[in-house]
């Protein structure tokens, strides 16, 4: 990997117990002004980042092994994202592109057209938020295809507002007391290698997949199909090879419309440009958000031609979609993207990281899998000799993890899923210091059971 220059120092540098002062006294002030229904995972509040720091409050520097949920792959300050929007926002923050157009919302989806699998004609629309994305990827596949029926996935994530809650797999604490839900979401296996039957191989697990589809709603009903290639919060969960194409080629065939929901595994996150393409998947919609824009809130749907083309005018938009200022910083994150070849960077971390994971595997007895692609990494955390999840050593760990000064996130249906999503721009050494601290603290709390 070469070597990047940063602003701030790339080191992790520990001043005061963690939280410090600041931050605890910012969290107090916070209860009486944010409602308690939105948590934070990692207690500290940030004052500057870049690269793969953060620095807090108090002066601590932690290594960032989180990236906002994969947000500023290219790092949350990144001088020329900060320059487009400095830039952007001095000549106009908004005029609403369903007024006044303008034409960095052009130029994004010009882009996205090129850079998304597929030679074959494309639309894009922008929108501000990942779920929203998701929101209008199912609105044009029902319109366009006059169904109704969407299938999704066990342990799949696709947000949290009324639509993508019902989409997504996890009660708590996503749903639970939210509903009622919408209606025509049906849900159907995923492909989950380490928990399936051995020897369960891609191509069965979409078939029991497609046999319930065939049997309980009849390929005609169904409007699309939408699924995360490697599924995100649900657990970092890597289906078996030809898992994917099986659904995609089943879907094509029936005239449903495959949906990619890349919104975390977009933008170079797993080595690839995005995920689909490890195994030469044509979506016929792609979501995405998070990478897409440097950390600024932008999200997209680009998808077939004739698809998109099939909504009527004014079907399709929102105040903020393609924000401006949002859209400037979209086209500095995806050059800065080409100029660093974050998927190579991206393929470089899995090379450092996977064989350290493996070996902390076969040393301390709990962690079941080892899992992801790219800079998507993740260990899958089970009491010793079974498969049992085991989530509270697993927020042990990421709290021992932020004691030492690394941020480091969970996820998983079971929350026994420690996952590794480093800024791509992440210094070799940096990230190194950040996996020993990850290490270190599992070893801590096995040898201490
Ligand atoms: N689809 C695949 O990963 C967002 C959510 C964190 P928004 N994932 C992080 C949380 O607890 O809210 C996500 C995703 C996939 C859709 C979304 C939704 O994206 O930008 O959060 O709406």
């Amino acid at each position: 990997m070469i070597a990047i220059d940063h602003r701030l120092a790339q080191q992790r540098t520990i001043v005061t117990a963690l939280p410090g002062p600041r931050s605890t006294a910012l969290a107090d002030r916070r209860k009486g002004a944010v409602a308690a229904g939105v948590g934070s995972s990692v207690p500290v509040y940030a004052a500057d980042a870049d690269g793969g720091v953060i620095v807090d409050v108090d002066g601590n520097s932690l290594i960032d092994l989180g990236s906002g949920i994969a947000v500023t792959s290219v790092g949350a300050s990144h001088p020329a994202v900060a320059a487009a929007v400095a830039e952007q926002a001095a000549r106009f923050t908004h005029t609403c592109f369903m007024v006044t157009p303008y034409e960095g919302y052009v130029q994004v989806a010009e882009e996205l057209n090129a850079l998304t699998p597929g030679d074959h004609e494309k639309r894009t629309v922008l929108f501000n938020s990942g779920a929203e994305a998701v929101e209008n990827a199912i609105k044009v596949a029902r319109l366009a295809t006059g169904r109704t029926a969407v299938v999704a996935f066990d342990h799949a994530y696709h947000g949290r507002t009324n639509l993508t809650m019902a989409l997504t797999a996890k009660s708590m604490p996503y749903k639970t007391n939210f509903g009622p839900f919408a209606p025509e979401i049906y849900r159907m296996p995923t492909s989950y290698p380490y928990r399936d039957e051995a020897g369960l191989t891609g191509a069965q697990a979409a078939q029991r997949a497609i046999a319930r589809i065939e049997a309980q709603l009849g390929a005609a009903s169904v409007a699309a199909l939408i699924i995360e290639p490697i599924q995100g919060e649900g657990g970092f969960i890597v289906p078996a090879p030809g898992f994917l194409p099986a659904l995609a080629q089943w879907a094509r065939s029936n005239g449903i419309v495959f949906i990619a929901d890349e919104v975390q595994t977009g933008f170079a996150r797993t080595g690839a440009w995005f995920a689909c393409e490890h195994e030469g998947v044509v979506p016929d919609i792609i979501t995405m958000a998070k990478g897409i824009a440097g950390g600024m809130p932008l999200a997209a749907i680009t998808g077939r031609a004739e698809l998109l083309d099939a909504v009527h005018p004014g079907g399709l938009g929102g105040t903020y979609g393609g924000n401006p200022v949002a859209c400037a910083a979209a086209l500095a994150t995806l050059s800065v993207m080409r100029e660093l070849d974050l998927p190579a960077r991206a393929r470089a971390i899995e090379s450092a990281v996977v064989p350290r994971l493996r070996a902390l595997a076969d040393e301390v007895g709990v962690i079941g899998d080892v899992r992801g692609r790219g800079g998507m990494l993740a260990i899958e955390i089970v009491r010793p000799g079974s498969a049992e999840p085991d989530p509270v050593l697993t927020k042990a760990v990421a709290a021992q993890a932020l004691a030492a000064g690394v941020v480091l996130l969970t996820c998983g249906t079971n929350g026994n899923v420690i996952r590794l999503l480093p800024p791509l721009v992440i210094g070799a050494d940096l990230l190194a210091d950040g996996i020993d601290v990850l290490a270190d603290a599992l070893r801590r709390l096995t040898e201490a059971d």
